[in-house]
């Protein structure tokens, strides 16, 4: 079976909110993902990840009932925080795992795509670039950029990747992709949806680490 059909995100409702609870389930289960990958490397980022989710749902678990949707959390700390937000709480936290999400759903997309170095046919450091240049690079300074490059050196094969997305399993390449396919259709509506969600509120900060 495959990792990425396991982890379905749910379908978004016509009005594009994103259910708080829903959201948070679906996407905790990304980050045990990364102790497939192997090197040390991705331990920050999975820990940067599941730090920000951690984040959100402290906020959620202060008043499920006030804070059903991402858009209720957001607004609320607009109000207590006046000065300080956006940069603060579950806004921050937010802020920057839909970035991490946006990397993750531009590099599916781009393996879905058949983007490839066709002389190293069996790395992905093109699809990670590309990832990267359009999700984060904006908003590192060199030193991070540079645990980037660490990152990109540590990749893993993308015969390997495709294994992992399907727990392990050999499958056809064609196979894996179609998945990848499938997990994308409602995966990036929702990261779009909070894209413009942050948008809409004039919540985005554009400032580098
Ligand atoms: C800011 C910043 N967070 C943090 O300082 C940086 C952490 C390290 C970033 C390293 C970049 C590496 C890029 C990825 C290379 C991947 C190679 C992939 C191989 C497959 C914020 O942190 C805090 O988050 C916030 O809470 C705090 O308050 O200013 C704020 C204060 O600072 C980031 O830049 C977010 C980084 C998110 C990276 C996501 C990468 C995902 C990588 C791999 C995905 C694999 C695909 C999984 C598919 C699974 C399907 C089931």
């Amino acid at each position: 079976m495959s990792l990425l059909l396991d982890n379905q995100f749910a379908e978004l409702p016509a009005d594009k909110s994103v259910d708080t609870k829903t959201f948070l389930d679906n996407v905790s289960t990304l980050p045990p993902f990364f102790d497939c990958l192997g090197s040390k490397v991705f331990s920050i980022i999975k820990s940067d990840i599941n730090g920000n989710i951690t984040k959100i749902r402290a906020v959620y678990d202060q008043d499920p009932a006030k804070y059903v949707t991402l858009q209720d959390i957001v607004e609320a700390e607009r109000e207590t925080h006046k000065g300080e937000w956006p940069k603060v709480g579950a806004t921050l936290a937010l802020m920057w795992l839909k970035r991490g999400l946006r990397f993750i759903q531009v590099l599916l997309q781009s393996l879905a795509d058949g983007d490839r170095d066709e002389n190293n046919p069996n790395l992905i450091r093109v699809n990670i670039t590309k990832a990267y240049e359009h999700a984060l690079k904006r908003y590192h300074g060199w030193i991070v950029q540079k645990v980037f490059s660490a990152a990109l050196i540590a990749a893993p094969y993308r015969s390997n990747f495709l294994k992992a997305l399907s727990k392990g399993e050999e499958v056809k390449d064609e196979d894996c992709l179609a998945n990848v396919h499938l997990f994308l259709v409602n995966y990036t509506p929702t990261v779009d949806a909070i894209y413009e969600m942050y948008s809409n509120l004039n919540a985005e900060l554009d400032y580098t680490v």
